[in-house]
């Protein structure tokens, strides 16, 4: 009955991780999805995040349903992590907020929610994370882009995504990255994000703000969050999905929040039903033991210090990686001009390699990233760094 079922193409991310496990070459490298390595290139658990399940088994929970919008006190946590203790929305209660499949799964039901009340279509930055698309698409939005990246000098094309931004038709939604933009790595600075959210409000947009890497890009999860905060206080009525996947590395335990900021704590009721009748269908309701620990830790100021420094050591061995794969490429005599390499935050490197570089680099060198030449400097250690610049050097010379 399945004959017309055709073989779809691998996933362009995580087919990567499939193509690497099958090559048998002793010094390959998955530089493919960012997902974070310690020096050894193992997963990490951050030791907090170990304490405090020792924590919930003792405990004996049960293991019942959570409700349609998950943890209530998780999502508060979340939301006060994302926005700050003293945002005004928040203590006035006009935030509607729930637990999601991380960000994945809320970015997929604000998609949702938004096509179902006529919002026809969904603005990314150009390029985005490689999901968004045919996330915004299965939730039925058409998907635009906006001038973002300036490929010839390896930096944010402020100047071209201002301008396209302005011609965005009035009330259309808009994604933004928090931080830590995924693949390029570059963010526009403090006074670039004041002059966006001027153009934003003058076009009536609808700010959408995926927050995958909060805690990641600078190690300190309140100037991560600057950009969010900042245009709450300007009087947006935003959207947030926040991810802790990566800031938690509780990648598989797909724990997130999606959250929308309301004029009246009444609007805040009726969005927070519609999320929920979206939610319902959808997986019913999110799974508990991530949240718990998410929960154990943002509610506990001991751990958040804990936390927050055991991100920032994360982010700050990725850093130390960035700049020994820039100083062995200038080593080896590139002719290339490496700087982006340490400019770019968070987990990539967006390298400027055409997809012709890639494929050699995979081919030739065992090297696996994706055909943008992004490079997912969580794989990059203290022992293949040497490897990886030389194949990129051999690539690229
Ligand atoms: N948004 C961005 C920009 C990302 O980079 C990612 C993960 O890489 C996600 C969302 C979603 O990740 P998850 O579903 O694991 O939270
Ligand atoms: O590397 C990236 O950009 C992501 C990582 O369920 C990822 O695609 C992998 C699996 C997943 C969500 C995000």
């Amino acid at each position: 009955p399945w004959a017309n079922f055709t073989q779809a193409p691998p996933d362009p991310i995580i087919g990567l991780t499939e193509a690497y496990q099958n090559d048998d070459f002793p010094q390959k490298v998955n530089v493919g999805v960012g997902a974070y390595r310690d020096d050894s290139g193992m997963p990490f658990v951050l030791p907090v995040v170990r304490q405090v399940e020792k924590e919930i088994t003792a405990e004996e929970l049960d293991h019942e349903y959570s409700g349609i919008a998950g943890c209530p006190s998780f999502v508060d946590l979340a939301m006060k992590f994302a926005y700050g203790e003293d945002c005004v929305p928040l203590l006035e209660g006009r935030i509607a907020g729930v637990q999601t499949l991380s960000g994945t799964g809320g970015l997929r039901v604000f998609g949702e929610v938004l096509n179902s009340f006529g919002h026809t279509e969904i603005h990314i930055p150009n390029p985005s994370w490689g999901n968004h698309v045919p996330i915004f698409r299965n939730a039925g939005l058409d998907v635009k882009t906006y001038s973002y990246y300036n490929k010839e000098n390896s930096s944010l094309d402020f100047e071209g995504m201002i301008a396209d931004i302005k011609n965005i038709p009035e009330g259309k939604c808009i994604l933004l990255h928090v931080c830590a933009h995924n693949p390029t790595g570059m963010d526009p600075q403090i006074d670039q994000w004041k002059e966006i959210s001027s153009v934003v409000k003058e076009k009536k947009l609808l700010p959408f703000f995926d927050c995958a890497y909060q805690g990641f890009a600078s190690g300190d999860a309140r100037i991560d969050a600057a950009s969010l905060r900042l245009f709450v206080e300007d009087g947006h009525k935003v959207a947030l999905v926040q991810s802790f996947s990566k800031n938690m590395g509780l990648y598989g335990q797909r724990v997130g929040a999606l959250s929308v900021v309301a004029d009246s704590q009444e609007e805040a009721q009726r969005v927070l039903s519609q999320l929920k009748v979206h939610i319902r269908p959808s997986y019913s309701n999110p799974p508990r033991h991530g949240a718990r620990i998410v929960q154990k830790i943002l509610s506990d100021e001991q751990k958040t210090d804990a936390f927050v420094e055991q991100c920032s050591s994360m982010a700050g061995r990725i850093n130390s990686m960035r700049a020994t794969l820039k100083q062995t490429l200038e080593d080896l005599g590139s002719s290339r001009d490496w700087s982006h390499i340490t400019k770019q935050i968070g987990m990539f490197a967006y390298s400027g390699l055409t997809k012709e570089e890639v494929t050699v680099l995979r081919e030739k060198h065992h090297i696996y990233c994706t055909l943008d030449g992004r490079i997912s400097m969580a794989g990059v250690t203290s022992k293949n760094v040497k490897y990886i610049a030389e194949a990129i050097h051999d690539v690229s010379k």
